[in-house]
């Protein structure tokens, strides 16, 4: 089994992270994103969808997109449990990992990708050939701002994002935090709560995947 990956990127560090909470040791392929070998001919052989994480298996099968990885390696490896142990806190963990993905990771890629001219002609992830719209720069800060304010609200009642113990809800707002601090959009003054768990989600061990 491999990890199509890029180090720099957020959406791969999902798989990482969850990979090394589950104690698994996985071949990984950096394919640089900046340096346009996602896009290239050699990596759309591998997935058309020119996107990054892509788990391979040593049968040849290609599971893309995080929580496709996420649901499968918790079935071949049920423990520790990271997907929820009964319906409803499945149900609220999925649905705080989708959110995330969608209002954090997306609205930070937004305003990341929008204003990188490295990216010109890639406005969308993968091979789609899209401009660039300098106006989701500032969109993207301000979707980044209700993400930060939905999760300080629910962080004030939970431990962790998803439920009272940590999953893949988790591990997504975690990398989204970070790939935000990264772009200059940390978490701001007003989400005590946020900072609470940033602190905890960031001492695991497998925060340095
Ligand atoms: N929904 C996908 C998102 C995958 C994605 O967009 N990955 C980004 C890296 S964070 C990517 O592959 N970008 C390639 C590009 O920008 O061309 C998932 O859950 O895995």
């Amino acid at each position: 089994m491999k990890l199509h990956d890029c180090q720099m990127a957020p959406n791969p560090r999902r798989a990482r992270i969850f990979l090394a909470e589950k104690g698994l040791d996985v071949e990984m392929v950096e394919h640089s994103i900046l340096g346009g070998e996602t896009c290239a001919a050699e990596y759309l052989k591998i997935n058309p969808w020119g996107t990054v994480p892509a788990l391979e298996l040593d049968d040849g099968t290609l599971i893309r997109e995080a929580p496709a990885i996420f649901r499968f390696v918790e079935a071949m490896h049920p423990e520790p449990n990271l997907l929820g142990n009964n319906p409803k806190e499945a149900a609220e963990i999925e649905a705080w990992e989708r959110f995330s993905e969608f209002n954090g990771i997306g609205a930070i890629g937004e305003y990341f990708r929008n204003q990188t001219e490295g990216l010109a002609g890639r406005g969308l992830p993968g091979p789609t050939k899209l401009d660039l719209i300098p106006a989701l720069v500032e969109r993207g800060a301000a979707r980044a701002g209700y993400f930060y304010q939905q999760l300080n609200e629910q962080l004030g009642k939970t431990e962790y994002v998803g439920s009272n113990r940590y999953s893949i809800a988790d591990i997504t707002a975690h990398c989204c935090v970070d790939f935000a601090n990264a772009v200059s959009l940390g978490i701001p003054e007003d989400c005590p709560s946020v900072a609470r768990w940033y602190k905890a989600v960031s001492g695991r061990a497998s925060a340095g995947a």
